[in-house]
């Protein structure tokens, strides 16, 4: 895959996503990455890359030409996903990490200041995305954790071990209580059941603290989802204690 970054912050990256797992998956081949200035793409001595908004108010809007150049410069095939990076985009969704996963090329636009010229988002743009209802500086960060939850999707990006486990954990659980050596520490305790060697009591107990720790936490994620008849007796014994 090819992930091309359109910032007026170059310098942020590969920060991030030079280490690791996205370091690894780029010296192997399975994703490219490239970073562009935005202001490398103004025609203007001053390299403005945004000004005033038309009918005032405050702050400033990034302007259209500078972004236009930019995309147009990478000479994309037709359909390419074209993502801009916005409070008003729609919330990534390990669904949606998916989907973009299955692309050949992606091009992310960070926007800043006040926001984009709308003739961005009309004639260029064909998704927009937010990482959640908290207020950044900018794109950049997001455009970052975009990039981290799709790669580690691409096929031979995470170990074999990793991949498989990839279906059971989408399915609107948070993950059971996890315990290491030594069994006993300054008085704390391992539940005697991890210990017994019994697997099918000890994937029954995993079930039931996933189910548990959802409902506690996370209430509206049990919303959508299908619970089996096992779900439904492990729910209720939850409820009994
Ligand atoms: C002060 C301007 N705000 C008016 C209420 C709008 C605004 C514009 C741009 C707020 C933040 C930003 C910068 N953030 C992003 O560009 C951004 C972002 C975010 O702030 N939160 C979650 N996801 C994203 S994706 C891009």
């Amino acid at each position: 895959m090819r992930i091309d970054i359109i910032s007026i912050f170059p310098e942020m990256f590969p920060g991030p996503l030079g280490h690791s797992i996205m370091g690894r998956a780029q010296e192997r081949g399975l994703l490219k990455l490239v970073i562009h200035n935005l202001r490398d793409y103004t025609t203007d001595k001053h390299r403005s890359v945004d000004d005033a908004p038309y009918g005032g108010g405050a702050g400033m809007v990034m302007k259209p030409e500078p972004i236009f150049r930019a995309v147009r410069s990478l000479r994309c095939k037709e359909g390419t996903r074209i993502i801009l990076l916005t409070p008003q985009g729609q919330v990534l969704t390990q669904e949606k990490a998916w989907k973009l996963s299955r692309e050949e090329q992606l091009v992310l636009i960070c926007g800043h200041y006040e926001g984009v010229d709308e003739r961005v988002r009309q004639h260029l743009v064909t998704d927009e995305i937010s990482t959640g209802d908290y207020v950044l500086t900018g794109g950049e960060i997001p455009a970052m954790l975009l990039v981290d939850s799709i790669v580690r999707l691409l096929p031979g990006v995470l170990g074999q071990r990793d991949s498989l486990q990839e279906e059971t954990f989408t399915d609107n659980l948070l993950e059971y209580p996890q315990y290491t050596r030594p069994s006993r520490w300054e008085g704390m305790e391992v539940p005697a059941i991890l210990l017994s060697g019994h697997h099918e009591e000890i994937r029954r107990w995993r079930r039931r603290e996933s189910l548990r720790r959802t409902l506690r936490r996370r209430p509206e994620l049990l919303k959508n989802k299908i619970l089996t008849k096992e779900d439904q007796i492990l729910l209720r014994e939850i409820m009994e204690n």
